[in-house]
Order: C-alpha cells, then sequence, then structure tokens
C-alpha cells in the first residue's frame, strides 16, 4: 500500500478518461483503473462480451490500437516530478503534452518516469497509447532467433507468451479470449520530495528464546544529495532516522526486537496475528501488513524419493487448498469484494492454501491483505504458464526487472509460503514439435529463464523459498512430474485428460498434489446469464462457445455414461455433472489424505471462473458455490472420515485423518442404507487419532455390503467436528434407485432476512441440491437423506429479498435427476 504524500503535489489521475481507437472512429470514456472492453460495453459500443457467442462478435477490438487521455492542471511546476503506473497493460507508450514519458511493455512491473521536463503550469494532458498485443506479439515473434511455441488449446490468440502480461487473456482452457487491455493500478503524478520510497522489504529471525528480530529494509530513490527524515514504524513503536541521500537509491536498515511475537499461523492451526509496519518520509509513506512465522518446505529424501511438506513455525502443516485464476477476465469487473467472497469461500471450505497460478497476474496488494487475514497460505507462482518463452537479453532484463518489483513489493505477507518459477514449463518443451526435435535448445534456453527468476527472487527476499517449477520432482529435475510421484509437487490430470476412472486417482501416492481436476458445468442461474432458453443444450453453439476445453462436453457425458444412468433434462445434467466432479475430486482428496505424511497437501484445479463457463471450479463465476464446494467443505474438514476401497476389491477401510493439533477420538456409525432408504445399524467403532496423523478406523469386508444396498456412516469427534457419508460399491446406475419422496417447509427468517428450509424424505434421497436464481448461498447442500429423515437448511441471499417473496427453490436429487418417474 502506497499513499499519496501529505505536503507534496500528488495529482492521482484515476477516474474518467477519454478513449479513443487509434484511427479515430471510435471514441468515448473509460475509467481508469479499467479496461477497454468493459468501456466499450458500457457505452453500448460492443455487446456483453459474456453473453451467447459475443466473443466471436468483439474480437476485432485486441486487434486495434488504442489511446486513452486526460487532461490536469498544474499551479506550479517548480520540482521534480514523476509518474507513478502499475498494472499497465502492456505495450503502451505514456505521453506527457506530447513528450513521450514512457515506453512500457510489461504489465507486471512498475513504471515512474520523470517528468519534471514535460509539465506546465495550467493544463497539461496526459496520453497513453496501447499497441495490440495481437499485432505486437506476432512482430516479437518473427524477431526471435529462433521460433517460440505456445500451446494452441490454451491460446487461440497467437504469441502471447511474447508479452508480459497475463497469459490466459490470450484464451485458455477456461477463459474468453479477448487480448484485454487498460491500466488496471495506479497511475498518479507525484512531486518528489528529496526523496521516494522505492520499496520496503522485511526479514524475520527467530531466535531460539521466542523473540523475534524484524530487518526492515527501505530503498530511497532521490535525484539530488539531501537530508531525509526517515520514520519507522512498527506496531506503535517510532523509530526516526536523518538519512543522507546521493542521487540514485540509497538502502537503509531499521531493527525491531518483538520479545514476545504473535505468531501467524495458516487458517485452522492457529490465530492470524499481524502487524502494522510503517515507513514515513515527510512526502511518501509505505504501510504494510506483516505476520512474524517461519516457513521451511521440507525435502528430506527417504524411502519412496524426497518429502514435500511445509513447516510453518515448526509445524508441518497438510495444505488443503485450490488454485486460483484471475477474478476476472476483464479487470473492470473485478472488485476487492468480490474477490473476498471467494476467499471467504476457500475459507469456509475448510482451506488452508491457494496457489496463485503462473498464468494469471500477480494479484494487487489486497488479495494478499485478505489472504494474511484469512490465514491463507500462498503458493506463489512467477507468470509464466504452458508455454515456452524468449531468453533473449531484453526480454531476461524485463524479466528481472519485473521480479524484482514484485517480490519487493509482495514477500512481506505472511501468507506467501513458496515462490515458484512457472506452471508446466517443464512439461510444456514436450508438446510442441520444434521442442521435441531440439530439446537441447529449447531446455538451456528454459533454463537461461528459470535462472534469471530464481537470481533475481533470492536476490529480492534473501531466505524466501524457492520452487523451481509446478510441477517439479525436484532441482534441476527436468523428468515428468504429472506421473511420477515420489518426490515434488505433482500435477495428476490422468483422470481428465487422460480419461482413466476415478479409481485411478489410487493409484498414485503424491507427496503433494498442486493441480487435479474434474470439470462441470457452470450452475444453472449462471447459464441463465449468457444462454437462451433454446440454447438450453449442452451440444448448442453457445454451450460449446463457453466449454473451452477441446473435448471437454464429451468427457462429462461420456464419464456421466460410466458411473450413472442419464440425466433426464438439461437442468439435471448441469446438476450430475457437478455431483459428479465433485465425487472425482473427492475420491483423489480423501485417498490422498489418508496417505499423510507421506503427502502433505491437496491443491485442486481450480477455485474460481474468470466469466461464465463449463470448467473445473468448485465456484461458480459470481461467487455461487457449485455443488462440490460443499462436499470440499466436508472432505477438507481437519478432521474427516472417508470409506476407501482396498487395492484388492475385497473390503473398504475407513480412514480417519487428524490436521489438528490435538489427539482426537472419534464415534464412529456404520450402517447399510437400503433403496427404501432404512439405515441398518452395522457397527460402531470407536477409534483414536494422534495430533497431526491419519489412521485406519474400521475395515468392512465388501461381503458385509449386501447386493443393492450403500455403506453408510455418521461420525462426531471429540473436538466437535462430525460429519456423514456413503459409499457405493460398484456404480451409481446400477443401483435401483426410488423415489426420495422430498417434502419441503421453508419460512423466511425476519431477523436476518434468510430462508429456513425443511427438508424431509420418504425415502432414499441421495446429493439432494437445493438451488434458486436468486443469489445465495446454503448452510449445507448437496446432501443425503434416509427415509424420515430431515434436513435444516439456511439459505443467505447476497442480496436482501423482497419482502413477502420467497424464492422459487428447486430441488434435484439422484433418482429424480435419473429417472422421469
Ligand atoms: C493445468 C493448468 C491450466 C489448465 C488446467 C486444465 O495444467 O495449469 O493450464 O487450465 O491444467 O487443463
Amino acid at each position: 500500500m502506497t499513499s499519496l504524500p501529505k505536503n507534496g503535489s500528488p495529482i492521482d489521475l484515476s477516474g474518467s478518461w477519454h478513449l479513443a481507437s487509434a484511427d479515430g472512429e471510435v471514441k468515448t470514456t473509460i475509467n481508469i483503473p479499467g479496461d477497454v472492453h468493459t468501456a466499450l460495453h458500457a457505452a453500448n459500443l460492443i455487446p456483453d462480451p459474456y453473453f451467447g457467442r459475443n466473443e466471436e462478435k468483439i474480437q476485432l477490438v485486441a486487434h486495434q490500437e488504442w489511446t486513452i487521455e486526460r487532461s490536469f492542471k498544474l499551479k506550479e511546476t517548480e520540482g521534480d516530478w514523476y509518474l507513478d503506473i502499475d498494472y499497465l497493460d502492456t505495450v503502451a507508450s505514456v505521453y506527457v503534452n506530447g513528450f513521450l514519458a514512457l515506453s512500457a511493455d510489461n504489465a507486471f512491473r512498475r513504471y515512474r518516469p520523470d517528468v519534471t521536463s514535460m509539465l506546465k503550469a495550467g493544463d497539461n494532458t496526459v496520453r497513453i497509447v496501447f499497441k495490440s498485443s495481437i499485432a505486437e506479439g506476432a512482430d516479437r515473434q518473427g524477431r526471435q532467433p529462433f521460433y517460440i511455441p505456445y500451446s494452441t488449446g490454451n491460446s487461440p490468440i497467437p504469441n502471447g507468451n511474447m508479452l508480459r502480461k497475463p497469459q490466459c487473456h490470450f484464451g485458455w482452457d477456461w477463459n474468453i479470449a479477448l487480448a484485454p487491455l487498460g491500466l488496471y493500478g495506479t497511475v498518479a503524478l507525484k512531486k518528489l520530495e528529496t526523496a521516494r520510497i522505492e520499496h520496503v522489504t522485511t526479514r524475520q529471525t527467530h531466535n531460539l528464546d521466542g523473540s523475534v528480530e524484524l530487518q526492515v529494509t527501505a530503498t530511497l530513490y532521490s535525484k539530488n544529495p539531501g537530508i531525509v527524515p526517515v520514520h519507522f514504524e512498527l506496531d506503535g513503536e517510532r523509530v526516526r532516522l536523518d538519512v543522507g541521500v546521493n542521487g540514485g537509491e540509497t538502502v537503509i536498515n531499521q531493527f525491531f526486537q518483538i520479545d514476545k511475537p504473535k505468531l501467524w499461523w495458516p487458517s485452522g492451526s492457529g490465530e492470524q496475528a499481524l502487524y502494522t509496519l510503517k515507513v514515513e518520509l515527510p512526502a511518501d509513506s509505505v504501510t504494510k501488513q506483516i505476520g512474524l512465522r517461519t516457513v521451511e518446505l521440507i525435502t528430506t529424501p527417504d524411502a519412496a524419493g524426497s518429502r514435500f511438506a511445509f513447516k510453518v513455525n515448526g509445524r508441518e502443516i497438510f495444505c488443503r487448498g485450490a488454485n486460483w485464476i484471475p477474478a476476472d477476465a476483464l479487470y473492470s469487473l473485478s472488485s476487492p469484494e468480490k474477490t473476498e467472497d471467494l476467499l471467504q469461500s476457500a475459507k469456509a471450505a475448510n482451506m488452508n492454501m491457494i496457489r496463485v497460478w503462473g498464468g494469471g497476474f500477480y494479484e494487487q496488494d489486497y488479495f494478499y491483505d485478505l489472504c494474511d487475514r484469512l490465514g491463507l497460505m500462498v503458493w506463489q507462482d512467477f507468470m509464466f504458464a504452458c508455454n515456452l518463452y524468449p531468453s533473449t537479453d531484453d526480454f531476461l532484463d524485463s524479466v528481472a526487472l519485473e521480479v524484482d518489483y514484485q517480490v519487493k513489493r509482495l514477500s512481506s505477507h505472511p501468507s506467501i509460503a513458496i515462490w515458484c518459477g512457472d506452471n508446466e514449463l517443464v512439461g510444456a518443451l514436450t508438446w510442441f514439435e520444434e521442442s521435441r526435435k531440439d530439446r537441447d535448445r529449447y531446455l538451456v534456453s528454459y533454463d537461461r529463464l528459470n535462472r534469471v527468476i530464481e537470481l533475481a527472487m533470492k536476490k529480492a527476499a534473501p531466505g524466501a523459498i524457492w520452487w523451481p517449477s509446478s510441477p517439479a520432482s525436484g532441482y534441476l529435475d527436468f523428468g515428468d512430474a504429472w506421473h511420477a510421484d515420489g518426490s515434488g509437487d505433482m500435477h495428476y490430470w490422468s483422470v481428465w485428460h487422460e480419461n482413466k476412472s476415478f479409481d485411478n486417482y489410487r493409484t498414485v501416492r503424491p507427496r503433494f498434489c498442486s493441480e487435479f481436476g474434474f470439470q462441470s458445468y457452470t450452475s444453472l442461474p449462471v447459464i441463465k446469464t449468457y444462454a437462451d432458453a433454446k440454447d438450453m443444450n449442452v451440444a448448442s453453439p453457445v454451450m460449446e462457445l463457453h466449454q473451452k476445453n477441446a473435448g471437454g462436453n464429451e468427457r462429462i457425458a461420456g464419464t456421466m455414461f460410466r458411473y450413472f444412468r442419464f440425466p433426464k433434462d438439461f437442468p439435471n445434467f448441469v446438476y450430475l455433472s457437478q455431483i459428479q466432479q465433485g465425487l472425482a475430486i473427492k475420491t483423489a482428496v480423501e485417498y490422498w489424505r489418508s496417505l499423510k505424511p507421506h503427502c502433505m497437501g491437496t491443491i485442486y484445479w481450480q477455485l474460481n471462473d474468470t466469466w461464465p463457463v463449463a470448467s473445473w471450479s468448485s465456484l461458480d463465476y459470481g461467487g455461487r458455490w457449485k455443488a462440490m464446494h460443499y462436499l470440499v467443505k466436508r472432505f477438507f474438514q481437519p478432521v474427516a472420515v472417508a470409506a476407501i476401497p482396498a487395492d484388492d476389491g475385497k473390503s473398504i477401510r475407513f480412514s480417519l485423518v487428524n490436521d489438528t493439533l490435538d489427539e482426537v477420538s472419534v464415534d464412529l456409525s456404520i450402517s447399510i442404507l437400503t433403496m427404501k432408504g432404512e439405515r441398518k445399524h452395522l457397527r460402531d467403532v470407536q477409534a483414536v487419532c494422534s495430533p497431526d496423523a491419519a489412521v485406519t478406523a474400521a475395515s468392512i469386508d465388501i461381503s458385509d455390503i449386501p447386493e443393492g444396498t450403500l455403506l453408510a456412516w455418521r461420525f462426531t469427534a471429540s473436538n466437535g467436528m462430525g460429519g456423514e457419508g456413503h459409499h457405493v460399491h460398484g456404480t451409481y446406475k446400477a443401483l435401483e434407485l426410488e423415489p426420495a419422496g422430498l417434502q419441503v417447509t421453508h419460512e423466511y427468517v425476519e431477523e436476518d432476512g434468510s430462508v429456513c428450509l425443511n427438508v424431509t424424505a420418504r425415502g432414499l434421497a441421495l446429493f439432494v441440491m437445493i438451488e434458486t436464481d436468486e443469489d445465495g448461498k446454503y448452510s449445507d447442500n448437496a446432501f443425503d437423506l434416509a427415509a424420515g429423515e430431515t434436513r435444516r437448511i439456511t439459505f443467505t441471499p447476497a442480496k436482501a429479498l423482497e419482502k413477502g417473496k420467497l424464492p422459487d427453490f428447486r430441488f434435484y436429487d439422484l433418482h429424480s435427476c435419473q429417472s422421469a418417474e
């Protein structure tokens, strides 16, 4: 967080600007920070990018050059002035009163050009000309010493790998391809009063006696020599240093001793204690939220290969989480509130880690502030994904500056646990004919880039954790981490991308699975935002355009044939796709958690969506919970029980996992559920699990489960956690399900504006899902009921309901989904 100088003359240039196409044909306004597509849509110059097949109609926007311009008044121009700009997307020239102030080509850098000589008293203008990323990408590709391949499946708009901007802007197997452009961060004119603050970084040393020494490093920039008073403030302790500066950068350090530190812990492991750190100059200041904690990555060799475990404050933490992609395909449609809602949903589903995937942004400060507050550890990729990249001097120089800036900006956040070189660049070496034919050349080129990132990162944040790539089996290991499970982090995609069965998740024993996913359709209320009634068919052109993974719809449908009877209509197809998705990921997570401490993390692909689309996300675009997210909350619960079939198929073992610091004892009641919905008690088990461990609580012979019945269980744990579940031996489609006979009563709860629903079943009801077009969250969903059982569910609407008007709720369950009965 950089605030504007108090007694200088900062001019915040955000707000309304003129927007024009370079040919002058289109003229309107744009709100900065913001993107061009959203501005054009707001002015009715293009249709809603996310509706129907509008994506195809608005491709021209990114082929053009665009100009944004505004004026501002200055009373006087005395002194030195600079522009402060970040998140400038991407190849852009900035002019002040017609003078070229900046040529930018990296959306991940901050630029501070000196504009002193360009200003005048009175009216001034600032104009930014954006080149077309498409034209610029092609031009840069043509100038490479050899061709640099990119993944065409993920990047329908070519040559995105030439540009330092979010790679998913060129399309992705879940993203709309628009190559957006704009300015998404700060744009301000500031006066340089003797000195300004370039960076504030921290380094903490935790002593054996529990005290912490905090080294705060401030980098100042000045044009001329002088003396500046610098105040450092930590938690009320304020220190003044009078610093002599020369022209250029001056680095100063201040040490704080914290005798009794309050430590920052990941969610579920302790408090998220935070301290406020301020560095102040008379005309500039930086405030950071910091946390005191140690973090280590344990990679000790063992019989299987080597471990991959995060240790926070000396304690190993099993990481439960999901991958984060940008909050929106178009910056202007994102907001801190929407991001907070998504991250809250991650925490609510018992996550403690988020992986900021390398095809998007280094997120804005508020994202990491939220992660700090919520206790979500961040696995931070550097922004390179699934393509090969240039290794020319100019490209590497730009990357080094980007890494230096981003690492200095972000590394004080206690949430950031690891910095990772890229997403899937090692694997990408095998995806292209050019790099298969000449692996030496492309591997060396890759390593030049990777090495530049590593060195710049280590210089900017000595002591922070570096991991070369995700996935990677180890340092300087360029093997196949998609299938090798002995060491490092793994991306396990065989079930989705290779069409393996769900059981196949149990054939690997990852040390840390940082990607694995299964697609579903986005919920019906969200489909309605982009599809007309006539398009509500999974094979309609609109639905196919809102599915970006080649073969994705076939995979969803094909998998349904494998496990379920075919759904009776479109809404049930959508519903069942979400149940199926949840079951896939549940199969993986439950097994891998049971391998603890061999496996120490499961980060599924993916948490959120950038627009309304069929995808691997567990949250819809807009933040609703898909069926899977309710399952996630259960299978990520710190104390969880799962039924896991043995390899020989003859028994089912009940795994009990405990991610808490305390021993837990669990009362487990195992039963059989008949097709009529009767619960027949089979066995009670008491089991104990020591802190941070996984045990087998019980085992059931398959022969104990009568043909045509389900195995079911309920448990309560001594720490108050509990849960239930069912297991089908075989497939759901083989079950002769009978009508669930759901009966529902609902009432509006005046006090908090929620709706209370009582759902009762007369038969067996599996995966009961409540849905309404009204946006909101349910206290639970996708749950089971046996005959005679009732569940009380609270629906909390996102916006207050119209008085006296109850939403129109729809109910799904597995029987009614598959039968017209
Ligand atoms: C992984 C990710 C993404 C992609 C996802 C689904 O490899 O890194 O590139 O969206 O798979 O295919």
